[in-house]
């Protein structure tokens, strides 16, 4: 197993991606490392560290390879990413192909193994995501990945079925299952097909997998359309979406269909949305001249994309099965006869910039959070050193009178700023119940009640009307408690500049512009459920009437379980947005107020011994010397990340333009 040596291929990209992201956590270590030897570190800051290196590690491409049955997505897959092999590592033939939604990672936690999750699981209205949380529920198959043989046997229950009674497949909300699968098994005594799994996580210690890429391998639209997760979220939120179309098929019905539903409709179209025209092999003929063969390919993708209403450049014309038989042969015509790489150049393409930004960005704002407490510190040593050299430097050769006003200004000083201290811990205490406030908003537990009461008004409902009605409702009140929670956030941020503001005029500590708390985001996720969910009851309505209620619920579920997440990441947001707003002023207040006394007392040692003042005045020196220093460092630091982020940045603006 070694990684693709052709710099053009999507291996070796994901490695430059990779590099560049161990970089990163290499610039956040060196900047953790010297915080705490400067002794500038405490646990909070301690804590926001290790969770930004922990999410630059965890950070995962996902690339979902969606289409019908047989397009050869499977194979695609196989020629694309495990072609050292030598061997197809996914089921791909035409009686053996994919029956469950399958997902390959590397989770280096867990043992090389398939994990399968029974179809009986449907039973119940439990989402796919809150199976993933009970590894008891899973059928779990060791890999041994030395041997070619176990690792297909393995990757064979994939492709595994059971026959029930049409009954049966209605309790799973299976409805067409049996015609979907009319081609392959003839069906007798009134059974049906099924698959065997609902869902499979293929843990693989693959070189690509290990740098955290995830392989999302979907069967036909019947899967699709039944199974939620897929729909509400494991689709829409890949990074790149693969749709296969096989050029001896062209266009179907059900390709559209799954075109329109479930890629389309579920993110911004133009990136990462990507279109293979498979098996364009079957359209070679040693009889027609190879321009001939060109010609009709081209007009296959014409069509394709106007069928689709996409440019023609998002659509690849390619043979996955030419591909992997040139790859492991090592047979470069072939492999340019299959033009595998112009699209593993374009997905590349599409993935890695997209991933670059949002990654670099992330890591950026956590690093102005992180470090706008360690300027704070250092910002306010600096400014109180220089003052209190103003101060000495104004004593030489004064008498004692003098000595001793400047000891009663200082000690002033500091008695008015113990009394704003006061007005301070007022402050923090009102500053911790609006806080409260903010996260009860997004609470998880308010959103399960408003969930239950949505489900219970659903199942009442036998309507479409009282149905819609209900699911409205549900995300209706969603939104009413995120604007609740932002305009909390607007109060918290409005109190803290104005206390930034008067602390620096009173007390001439720094100006600090806290940044706004945002719920754009999560609006957004929460718009793109309620889009996805409308689009899917209609179909869902459609449906025989024994499933459709036992579907809408597994969808209302997912969507709701979706809901949850988006609370859970907004609550962790507001929580550290909360942290990050006070903690700046927290350390300016500390600090302040140590450098107060520090000044008194020495004024008061220069009062009893004038030779005290030339000592003390070096020491400050030393004290603002080295302080800048630890300012150069900072800034130096964090540049180093800084630029590593903008750099990968420019070229991805620079690829996109040409
Ligand atoms: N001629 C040709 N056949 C292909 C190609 N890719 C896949 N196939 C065949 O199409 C069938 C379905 O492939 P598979 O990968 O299982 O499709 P999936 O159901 O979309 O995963 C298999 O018999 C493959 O051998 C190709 O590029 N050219
Ligand atoms: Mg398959």
């Amino acid at each position: 197993m070694s990684a693709t040596p052709h710099p053009e291929r999507f291996g070796a990209q994901l490695g430059e991606y990779s590099a560049w992201r161990e970089e990163l956590v290499a610039g956040v270590r060196a900047l953790s490392a010297w915080i705490s030897e400067q002794e500038l570190s405490d646990a909070q800051t301690e804590l926001r560290i290790e969770r930004l290196i922990d999410r630059l590690r965890d950070d995962t491409l996902q690339v979902a390879f969606v289409a019908e049955f047989s397009r050869g997505k499977s194979e695609l897959i196989n020629a694309m990413f495990f072609a050292e092999f030598g061997q197809r590592v996914l089921p791909s033939s035409a009686g053996r192909t994919t029956m469950c939604p399958t997902e390959i990672l590397y989770d280096e936690r867990l043992p090389p193994s398939v994990r399968l999750l029974p179809i009986d699981t449907r039973k119940q209205p439990n989402p796919l995501a809150e199976w993933k949380k009970f590894p008891d529920e899973w059928t779990t198959i060791p890999l041994d990945i030395e041997s070619p043989h176990s690792l297909a046997s393995a990757l064979a229950h994939l492709s595994e079925t059971r026959r029930v009674t049409s009954d049966e497949a209605a309790q799973l909300g299976l409805h067409d299952a049996g015609e979907q699968l009319a081609g392959t098994v003839v069906p007798i005594d009134g059974k049906v097909e099924v698959p065997r799994w609902r869902h499979a996580v293929v843990n693989f210690p693959h070189p690509l997998l290990r740098q955290g890429l995830v392989i999302l391998d979907t069967p036909g639209l019947n899967a699709i359309g039944t199974e939620p997760e897929l729909t509400l979220n494991l689709i829409p939120n890949a990074h790149a979406v693969v749709f296969v179309l096989a050029a001896d098929t062209g266009v179907t019905k059900t390709d559209a269909e799954i075109w329109r539903n479930h890629i389309a409709t579920s993110g911004p179209l133009q990136r990462g949305r990507l279109i293979a025209l498979n098996k364009i092999d079957s359209m070679w003929d040693e009889l027609r001249s190879p321009a001939l063969v060109e010609s009709e390919i081209q007009k296959q993708v014409s069509t394709c994309a106007s069928l689709l209403g996409l440019p023609e450049r998002q659509v690849f014309p390619v043979s996955a099965q030419k591909a992997l038989v040139a790859k492991v042969n090592g047979d470069n015509a072939l492999l340019a006869r299959s033009r595998m790489l112009a699209l593993e150049l374009a997905l590349a393409g599409d993935l890695i910039p997209t991933k670059h930004e949002l990654v670099g960005n992330a890591c950026l704002g956590d690093l102005a959070d992180i470090t706008a407490g360690i300027h704070a510190i250092l910002d306010t040593r600096v400014r109180n050193i220089r003052e209190q050299l103003g101060e000495l430097s104004s004593l030489r050769g004064k008498n004692e009178d003098v000595v001793a006003n400047m000891m009663a200004k200082v000690g002033a000083e500091k008695d008015q700023f113990e009394r704003g201290l006061q007005r301070f811990i007022a402050l923090r205490s009102v500053f911790s119940q609006h806080s409260n406030d903010l996260l009860t908003h997004l609470g998880v537990d308010t959103l399960k009640r408003e969930a239950k009461r949505s489900q219970k008004a659903m199942e009442d409902a036998h309507f479409t009307v009282g149905l819609r009605a209900a699911m409205a409702g549900f995300f209706a009140n969603v939104r009413a408690n995120l604007l609740a929670a932002s305009n909390q956030a607007n109060e918290i941020h409005g109190m803290m500049t104005a206390m930034y503001d008067k602390f620096s005029q009173e007390h001439g500590l720094e100006t600090f512009k806290p940044q706004p708390y945002s719920i754009l985001r999560y609006q957004k996720e929460i718009d793109r459920l309620e889009r996805a969910y409308n689009v899917h009851f209609n179909t869902l309505w459609n449906m025989a009437s024994n499933i459709k209620f036992s579907l809408m619920r597994k969808f209302f579920e997912t969507v709701a379980t979706r809901v949850k997440h988006v609370y859970e990441v907004a609550n962790r947001d507001a929580d550290n947005w909360v942290r990050a707003v006070m903690a700046p002023m927290e350390t300016q207040v500390r600090e302040h107020h140590l450098q107060l006394r520090r000044r008194l007392e020495s004024v008061k040692r220069i009062h009893n011994a004038s030779e005290e003042l030339e000592s003390r005045m070096r020491e400050l020196e030393e004290m603002k010397k080295s302080t800048d220093n630890q300012i150069d460092d900072l800034n130096r630091l964090v540049g180093r990340i800084e630029v590593g982020v903008r750099i990968q940045q420019t070229l991805a603006v620079t690829r996109d333009a040409a």
